[in-house]
């Protein structure tokens, strides 16, 4: 045991998806068997995670008999509690059948809509007999390859008619329950509509029950879109709106890779790790660190475990490294802020007063310009606790 060992108090979460990811891909078929949900639980127990999410799909198969789903949930739960594991999130899988070819919500085919609003109701009861609070909604299909098959405005009120019908949904059982969207630029689709955080994030506010929606920001999928992850995420935390994450890594313009945490930009994953542990003295996130993720194609069942220990140990490790960082006095001293009493309280909070008072500061803008800012050392101390060689 050292210190990067989990602990149920880091609450470390996977997909049945992701370590039960096989390996095929849109070039080669499978290489690793299918592995069995209550053997998932029992293996990530082993590695140290608290919990396990899942798409109704991972679980029960489609189109299954209610005895069938019922006998595959109960030998599920029974894994659970041998195990001592949670299953913090589900969701639905509205994009691996043929009927969600050009969407789900937003299909242009009512019966469509329809089937997918029937299928998200039975996986939400399912999330919530396994004790799930927190409901993702990844719109794989919701997009288009040729735009002109529906103006993007219908796009939109048809994904707000369905999220606000699944929210008086979850009202109407008095369900505890909180959604969480989430954003992808393309892939599987042309584009997805919605394709960033930020988009997610105005949608929210449009829709009648916004404040049980909040956002599940990936990684990868920012990435995709050439943005910064750790903005995405401050803006989703400021807002009181990230309910939930999916951590991976992504070389830039790729496509959808879900590599082993930390495992490509460790300076994007550190400032990610330094934001929600809150080592700056900011509010630290206090949801599950889901790790949507899978092993590289290469990998058989053993090389599987070794990239489940080495996302959670990454993180860990950036834990560290980070509160060594943010607690250095040299660094400290660099991002302390440059407070003046004069003209802190003119910056906010608009009176005509404030204003005058304003214009008739006497700033001389190139001695104000002349001042260096020393980001270059503070960058280098940032490589240098990341490179192990300060701390
Ligand atoms: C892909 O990034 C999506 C699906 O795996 C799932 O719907 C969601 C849950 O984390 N992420
Ligand atoms: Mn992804
Ligand atoms: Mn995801």
């Amino acid at each position: 045991m050292d210190a990067f060992n989990p602990t149920k108090d880091d609450r470390f979460t996977f997909g049945l998806w992701t370590v039960g990811n096989t390996g095929r891909d849109p070039f080669g078929d499978a290489v690793r068997k299918p592995l069995a949900p209550p053997y998932v639980v029992k293996k990530l127990a082993e590695c140290g995670a608290w919990g396990v999410n899942l798409h109704d799909n991972d679980l029960v198969p489609f189109g299954s008999s209610a005895a069938t789903r019922d006998a595959i949930v109960r030998d599920f739960k029974a894994a659970l509690s041998d195990h001592g594991m949670c299953v913090p999130m589900a969701t639905t899988n509205l994009f691996g059948h043929p009927i969600f070819k050009d969407g789900a919500f937003s299909s242009n085919d009512p019966k469509v809509r329809a089937f997918a609003l029937k299928k998200t109701m039975d996986a939400i009861d399912l999330g919530v007999e396994l004790g799930a609070k927190i409901y993702v909604f990844w719109g794989g299909r919701e997009g288009a390859e040729a735009d002109a098959c529906r103006d993007p405005r219908v796009a939109i009120q048809r994904m707000r008619d369905a999220l606000d019908f699944l929210c008086g949904y979850v009202r109407d059982q008095n369900y505890d329950l909180k959604f969480a969207l989430e954003a992808k630029p393309n892939e599987p689709r042309g584009d997805i509509y919605f394709p960033t955080t930020g988009h997610m994030l105005h949608f929210i506010e449009t829709l009648h029950h916004k404040d049980m929606v909040g956002v599940n920001p990936e990684v990868a999928h920012e990435n995709m879109a050439g943005l910064p992850f750790q903005h995405a995420v401050a803006q989703a935390m400021e807002a009181g709106k990230l309910f939930h994450i999916d951590l991976n890594a992504q070389k830039i313009g790729r496509y959808d890779q879900d590599l082993r945490f930390g495992s490509e930009d460790v300076k994007q994953a550190f400032l990610l790790v330094r934001l929600l542990e809150g080592t700056t003295g900011g509010p630290r996130y206090a949801g599950p660190r889901h790790f949507d993720a899978h092993a590289y194609r290469t990998e058989d069942e053993d090389g599987v475990w070794d990239f489940a220990r080495g996302c959670m140990r990454t993180y860990k490790i950036l834990k560290v490294r980070a509160q060594a960082f943010d607690a250095d006095p040299s660094v400290r001293e660099l991002i302390a802020p440059t407070k003046d009493p004069a003209i802190d309280p003119l910056l906010s909070g608009y009176t005509r007063d404030k204003a005058t008072k304003l214009r008739q500061l006497a700033i001389d803008p190139d001695a104000t310009a002349a001042r260096g800012l020393r980001y270059e050392r503070l960058d280098q101390l940032m490589m240098e606790h990341l490179l192990g060689v300060r701390g």
